[in-house]
């Protein structure tokens, strides 16, 4: 292809900076500027003159910063990275980016679903997962979550379920959260939720960070061989690190302690060179297989059991990367369903069809231009050229006449431009296809979308004791900050009785009402043999890698103790955080001064994973009289955390009310290996769970 007449992707170049090469303050038109303090006015009293170009440049810019934020996921986080494809594939999919051995770069943003851009990282929602793969036969987006499936069947229901869960039409709250009306209303009205809400009310939507959740794109996809042969494919995301989730309470704190709880976690984990890993999974079937199951493949209600279809590890993805600059990048990042690349294809899935046909729309909108895709994170890092031409923003210069094909301007020397190709061009797979799959016109479902509550049932009979109480007490309260509409919480107590009746029971307990009488079903959920894939609890690591120990110290505080912690610690490859009641630290048993990384008032035991209580008898006496300490101690018990504690900081862990039991311990190895997890059989005895 010859740069003539197309355009042609950046090759990977580094964009342009702001400020490249220019020592001399200047306009945007490249002016160099005197004075950057002061408006040009007459007189040093008079008003300021229309002709200050300076001024109005600067001011005009300014006012324009801002662009739409996304209707959904507008708060995210994102970072450059590296997929490797470690297995051979060839036999399901021709992609390059599945040759085993390539390396493509990639741009993940996580993000949550109903906040606006500014709000908060730790709410009960859904978090999106979102890779950009920039591989060498164009751009393949998966644009996934952290649950492996969504709340609706069809598209044409997403605008109402995004009104119901955004902020109420009228009042503007409440903001990132589905705890209130609307949602409810809707979500009790529509069966099909059943599933989804099994998940949002488990401790899914409340992840440890980023680095600790799991990824789905969610829709069955097809994988195409070089011969044509096509086999359903879902994708999963597994984190190296395992999963990990925070509880309901800690969670609320955790806003108030760190607004960018997640943001930060990502942002200092690459920069301090703990690169987020996940592996990346496939599980294959064919059409043989979903025709056998009880439930419809093209649902995005429903998943595939891992045991079932076992997940095969195909490659892994490296966070290494943060961003430079946070708008160019993760702002402006677009991702499209509809990016995908020869060897991959979608299925009839009609949720995933809606997909295709929104986020070009979106990117539009909320980027302004048709051609969003030259913005540089967006662009291609393999040459592209078509004869697409331009529209607003285009910073591409095709030079020549060929804007149209066929043409025969070669013939006269003159370059004609790209061309397809059969052989390299991306061709939609001839879709095996069952008996449903095309005939009249109908607005109209699958027979198994039907079944609302099967899945719901098995998800919650995969979960743990203390999961399944976490759903229980989520239900309720979730449902008691419904208002005035009373017709709700018993609605949606009805339908949950089809999911499983002690459930129900424990909702309609939890809420004070009395058990409604259970919802018809559309179609009689079956039973489903559990799946130890589905808990959290069931897929922790008991590791030290990716968590933090906060150790509380002051003065008098024992210093070989402390570095004794803080060495085991990072040997295990933790992170230990220095907390005093002043940032400027203390001095210490040894007469030595010890810097705080936090100071205690601004940093709750809720930041962190473990910790660790480091005081003399008078320091204990001292920080007594500070209910930051005492919250430290009594937040770090009831949100299940191991505490390792001096002999002398007793009496600040009895006023904290922490009892001796798991997890508890003094500041040997057991406490190290105690901070690598957490204790969920402590939770009965600190918190009343529906
Ligand atoms: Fe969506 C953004 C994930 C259904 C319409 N979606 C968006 C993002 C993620 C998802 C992760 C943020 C991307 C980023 O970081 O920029 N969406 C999903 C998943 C779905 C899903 C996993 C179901 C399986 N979405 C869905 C439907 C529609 C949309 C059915 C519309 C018919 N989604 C959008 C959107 C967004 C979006 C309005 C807002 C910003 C954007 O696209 O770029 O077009």
């Amino acid at each position: 292809m010859s740069d003539m007449t197309t355009t042609t992707g950046n090759g990977g170049e580094p964009h342009q900076r702001a400020g490249d090469g220019a020592a001399v303050l200047t306009t945007n038109h490249g002016v160099p500027i005197s004075d950057n303090q002061n408006s040009l006015k007459s007189g040093a009293r008079g008003p300021t003159l229309l002709e200050d170009f300076v001024l109005r440049e600067k001011i005009f810019h300014f006012d324009h910063e801002r662009i739409p934020e996304r209707i959904v996921h507008a708060r995210g986080s994102g970072a450059h990275g590296v997929f490797e494809a470690t297995a051979d594939i060839s036999d399901l999919s021709k992609a390059a980016v599945f040759t085993k051995g390539e390396q493509t770069e990639v741009f993940v943003r996580f993000s949550t679903v109903a906040g606006g851009a500014g709000s908060v990282d730790t709410p009960r929602d859904v978090r999106g997962f979102a890779v950009k793969f920039y591989t060498r036969e164009g751009n393949w987006d998966l644009v996934g979550n952290n649950i492996p499936v969504f709340f609706i069947q069809d598209a044409i229901k997403f605008p109402d379920l995004v009104h119901s869960v955004k902020m109420e039409a009228d009042r503007a709250y409440p903001q990132a959260g589905s705890a209130h009306d609307t949602f409810w209303d809707w979500a009790s009205l529509m069966p099909e939720t059943t599933h989804m809400l099994m998940w949002a009310m488990s401790d899914r939507t409340l992840p440890r960070s980023f680095r600790t959740m799991e990824g789905f794109g969610v829709h069955t996809f097809k994988l195409v061989d070089a011969g044509g042969k096509a086999s359903f494919v879902k994708f999963h995301w597994k984190p190296r690190l395992g999963l990990q989730s925070t509880i309901w309470d800690e969670a609320l704190k955790l806003q108030a302690a760190d607004n960018d709880y997640q943001r930060r976690d990502l942002w200092e984990a690459i920069d301090t060179g703990a690169f987020p890993q996940w592996d990346l999974g496939i599980q294959v079937f064919d059409q043989a297989f979903a025709e056998a199951q009880p439930y419809d493949v093209l649902d995005a209600t429903k998943l595939i059991p891992e045991d079932d279809v076992p997940v095969r590890i195909i490659g892994t993805l490296t966070l290494n990367r943060n961003p430079d600059n946070f708008f160019a990048e993760t702002e402006q990042v677009a991702f499209l369903p509809t990016n995908i690349v020869p060897g991959i294809d979608f299925s009839n899935d009609p949720l995933l069809q809606g997909r295709l046909f929104s986020y070009l729309d979106t990117q539009n909108s909320r980027l302004g231009t048709t051609n969003f895709h030259q913005i540089p994170i967006n662009a291609p890092r393999c040459p592209f050229g078509n004869f697409q031409r331009d529209g607003k923003m285009q910073t591409q210069v095709p030079r020549g006449r060929a804007n149209y094909e066929p043409n025969s301007l070669a013939a006269h020397g003159e370059d004609g431009g790209p061309r397809e190709s059969v052989e390299r061009g991306f061709a939609t797979v001839n879709a095996p296809t069952g008996a449903d799959e095309q005939g009249d016109k109908l607005r109209i479902r699958a027979e198994l979308f039907a079944d609302h509550y099967s899945q719901a049932r098995l998800f919650y009979r995969s979960q743990t004791e203390s999961e399944q109480a976490h759903i229980a007490s989520s239900f309720v309260f979730e449902l008691s900050k419904v208002g005035v509409l009373e017709q709700v919480p018993p609605r949606m107590v009805a339908n949950l009785r089809n999911v499983d009746e002690d459930l129900a029971k424990r909702v309609a307990d939890g809420l004070g009402i009395d058990l409604p009488d259970k919802a018809p079903a559309a179609r009689e959920p079956v039973d489903m043999a559990p799946s130890d894939a589905l808990s959290i609890h069931k897929n922790m690591k008991d590791t030290l890698e990716g968590r933090s120990v906060g150790i509380l110290f002051t003065d008098g505080s024992d210093a070989t103790a402390i570095d004794a912690v803080v060495a085991a610690v990072e040997a295990e490859k933790g992170k230990a955080v220095l907390v005093s009641p002043k940032v400027g630290g203390a001095t210490l048993s040894d007469g030595s001064k010890r810097k705080a990384d936090g100071q205690l008032a601004g940093t709750p035991s809720q930041i962190f994973d473990a910790v660790a209580i480091i005081v003399s008898k008078e320091g204990c006496k001292a920080l007594l009289k500070e209910a930051a300490a005492v919250q430290f101690a009594m937040d770090a018990f009831g949100h299940l955390k191991a505490i390792g504690a001096s002999d002398a900081a007793k009496p600040l862990l009895d006023k904290a009310g922490v009892e001796p039991g798991v997890g508890i311990t003094g500041l040997d190895a057991n406490f190290i290996s105690a901070a690598s997890q957490r204790f969920y059989p402590r939770e009965p005895g600190v918190r009343m769970l529906a």
